[in-house]
């Protein structure tokens, strides 16, 4: 009798936890839209009413984002994260909260904001190279999608190569992206581009990088059995149910807004029909059925997965900041803020210190101790942001002061522990204050004059000295 009382109890506490997150969740996803169509609009008044000149909103980029007197500066590319979205998308709302405005040459792709980190590395190489992307027959083939999707007329940056290569910054899960895509370049895995190699990439800098994977995906509703598939009742069941009607409605303006990146999966309404989108509801197609989506990239053993075959590599330079919001109090981790966390991640920061590995499920990797996994900033656990380490371990090193490191050396994880939640640096710039800029110089500065192969680049204002 009390057993039976205690379960439904547990039961009870389990959907009262699912109705409050879904609600929180809801409530700030409409406040984010909400927020980028009022600054839209207010714009497009404002253009209306005091400038009647049609050209005043649209800014005309040049290519590869770069503004006249820095078009022999390498681009910056700033990758987002889960449910992120790229220069374009919700209005005038920027993922990185304006950080790209800090240097002359910075790109800000949208890579979908639930899309597969494999996917997103493709589709990350054809918007810089330009051209059709190709995801791969096999792997199209195997996760059920086309294998061809959107056109970049032009690339943002086509003298991509060798001797032009790249900065990437990757926040959370664009940063697992970005070491993705390193790899598919060593391994020459784009058809026609037989001369890519690792060294197309100088440097990667992870902001809150989810290397190791993360144990919220469990607390999210992902099974900590395979980290493949879902609870039956979960908040990413909610979230499964909700991003397929929102795509099968497949309304242009909504789509143009934002957009979860499932278009080569055909869930439109006028591909697929009802029948199509109950087949994909019941579970038997799309991407939630051949788990070509993110959360499955984002578990300890999805982690694993990619990471067994993804190298660092001699000639380029790795730095990472992994950010943490809990402190220890007599070996019991606790947050270590009310106020400092967003209310969006506080009771997961509560909820990931307290986790513990279910004890009749076999552990993700020999080792594993939920001990370690305790510190965390409501999205990532702290150990896995430092450097990649499942299932070996990457070279790394502490940074403690940003000149014991100088001059850096490539094929090291330098990396920094920050106090901050999983989205301090992104979306809303105010929250970071000060810190926000010392952060995203520093990674600038960083990348502009202390990270080169043959000769430090010159800076177009020196260039006229
Ligand atoms: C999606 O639609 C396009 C064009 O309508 C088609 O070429 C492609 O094969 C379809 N892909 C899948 C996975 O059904
Ligand atoms: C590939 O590199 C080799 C040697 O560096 C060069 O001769 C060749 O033209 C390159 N091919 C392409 C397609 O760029
Ligand atoms: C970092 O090191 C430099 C030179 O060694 C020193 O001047 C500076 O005060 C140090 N900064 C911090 C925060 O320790
Ligand atoms: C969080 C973390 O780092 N876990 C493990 C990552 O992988 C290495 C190697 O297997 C382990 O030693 C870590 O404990």
């Amino acid at each position: 009798m009390t057993k039976r009382i205690i379960r439904w109890g547990v039961a009870a506490l389990q959907l009262a936890e699912l109705f409050v997150s879904s609600v929180v969740h809801l409530l700030y996803g409409f406040y984010i839209f909400s927020s980028a169509v009022a600054g839209d609009l207010s714009l497009a008044l404002n253009e209306c009413l005091f400038k009647p000149n049609k050209n005043a909103g649209v800014k005309d980029d040049l290519p590869g984002g770069a503004s006249t007197n820095a078009v022999n500066l390498p681009p910056i590319v700033l990758v987002h994260g889960i449910f992120g979205f790229g220069k374009g998308r919700l209005g005038g709302l920027s993922y990185f909260a304006g950080a790209e405005k800090k240097d002359e040459r910075v790109l800000v792709p949208d890579l979908g904001s639930l899309t597969s980190i494999y996917d997103r590395a493709r589709e990350l190489f054809y918007y810089l190279k330009g051209g059709r992307v190709d995801y791969g027959e096999e792997h199209s083939n195997a996760c059920g999608h086309s294998q061809y999707g959107r056109v970049y007329e032009r690339g943002h940056y086509p003298e991509w190569d060798e001797d032009h290569p790249i900065h990437f910054v990757g926040h959370s899960a664009g940063a697992q992206v970005v070491r993705v895509l390193q790899q598919m370049l060593a391994d020459k895995a784009f058809n026609g581009y037989e001369n890519t190699s690792e060294n197309w990439v100088l440097s990667i800098t992870s902001l809150s990088g989810a290397f190791n994977g993360t144990t919220r995906t469990y607390l999210d509703g992902m099974q900590p059995e395979d980290g493949r598939t879902l609870k039956p009742i979960c908040l990413l069941q909610l979230c499964r149910v909700g991003v397929m009607i929102y795509d099968w409605f497949d309304i242009p303006w909504l789509k143009g807004y934002y957009n979860f990146g499932f278009d080569h999966f055909n869930l439109s309404w006028k591909k697929i029909g009802v029948w199509g989108l109950v087949d994909c509801l019941l579970g038997n197609s799309g991407p939630f059925a051949s788990g070509d989506w993110i959360l499955p990239d984002l578990t300890i053993q999805g982690s694993m997965q990619l990471n067994c075959h993804l190298q660092t590599f001699p000639n380029t330079y790795y730095f990472s900041y992994a950010t943490k919001r809990t402190r220890k109090i007599l070996s019991v981790t606790i947050p270590s803020s009310i106020l400092g966390i967003h209310p969006l991640l506080f009771i997961r920061v509560l909820q990931m210190s307290q986790w513990h590995h279910p004890p009749d499920v076999s552990p993700p990797y020999k080792g594993y101790r939920d001990e370690d996994w305790q510190d965390n900033d409501g999205a990532l656990n702290t150990i896995s942001m430092t450097h990649p380490r499942l299932p070996i371990e990457h070279p790394s090193q502490f940074v403690k002061n940003d000149s014991d490191c100088q001059p850096m050396q490539p094929g090291i994880w330098y990396y920094k522990i920050v106090e901050g939640d999983h989205i301090l640096f992104i979306v809303n710039r105010e929250r970071a204050g000060v810190q926000f800029d010392l952060i995203y110089d520093s990674i600038f500065e960083r990348c502009r004059k202390h990270v080169f192969r043959k000769s430090p680049p010159t800076l177009p204002n020196e260039a006229h000295q």
